[in-house]
């Protein structure tokens, strides 16, 4: 569980790494899992936006022993599992992902979402770790973003440079194992991997069902923002209490 401190380091911060190491075997059986998804699909060898929609075997690593006990501190008794991506930025030519908020481009109103970031391997500077503005969530206020559509990034959505003081960014040194917890208003990003070894990190993405995921918003958002992939068809998990919203779709999509 999250300590007092460490709660308040959220709200404060926007993210926290809290004591937690996520079990070895399951560790292990991500990345067994990833290397078949990437096999099957080689497209997705940088970054997979949506593993659900192609594996449901990475729904196993969401019971991982703990883990929504300390989602359930933030978001409240009532949530959903709605995405996970995987950001795996291999040696040598792993992208850039550009400095953004993820609340700019989901469809969940209000806007509200804890993403936990597991790092499959050690994440450091040198393979292009988390960078984050800690505080900078605090304004609840999505900000400008510009299309980047150029090839060295991995998410086509970018925040307008005026927004952020990059000088306020701190690095999010991870070893394999450890996690962090992100608010969606968190400005963050992180460098290429140029390095000789990996970088993967695996999101699990949570909804408090007191917001609703807004599919007719995603199809819309998919139009607006051109992006490659829309969230229309997410399926989302309940995976604590009840819809509080009384909208939200559970249907199974594939
Ligand atoms: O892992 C990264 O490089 C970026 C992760 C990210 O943007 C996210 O988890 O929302």
């Amino acid at each position: 569980m999250l300590s007092e401190d460490q709660l308040r380091s959220y709200h404060e911060n926007g993210i926290v790494v809290p004591d937690y190491q996520f079990p070895a075997d399951l560790l292990e059986g991500i990345k067994s899992d990833h290397a078949r998804l990437t096999a099957r699909h080689p497209e997705f060898t940088d970054m997979c936006p949506t593993v659900l929609a192609y594996d449901l075997c990475f729904l196993n690593y969401v019971r991982a022993p703990g883990l929504i006990d300390m989602v359930g501190q933030i978001l409240g008794p009532d949530f959903a599992l709605w995405n996970s991506s995987f950001f795996a930025k291999p040696p040598f030519k792993g992208r850039r992902t550009p400095w953004h908020q993820d609340g700019d481009y989901w469809p969940i109103r209000p806007i509200n979402t804890c993403t936990v970031w597991i790092a499959v391997d050690d994440s450091t500077p040198e393979n292009g770790c988390l960078r984050v503005i800690p505080g900078s969530h605090k304004s609840r206020r999505v900000m400008t973003h510009r299309m980047n559509k150029g090839k060295d990034v991995n998410l086509s959505q970018e925040l307008d440079p005026l927004e952020y003081d990059e000088s306020q960014a701190q690095d999010i040194v991870l070893r394999a194992g450890q996690i962090s917890l992100h608010d969606v208003f968190l400005v963050h990003g992180s460098e290429p991997n140029l390095s000789s070894k990996p970088r993967r990190g695996m999101t699990l993405r949570f909804m408090p069902t007191t917001s609703v995921f807004d599919r007719d918003l995603a199809r819309q958002q998919q139009i607006d923002k051109e992006l490659g992939v829309g969230h229309q068809e997410r399926t989302l998990f309940l995976m604590r209490g009840q819809d509080r919203s009384g909208r939200n779709d559970f249907s199974f999509k594939v």
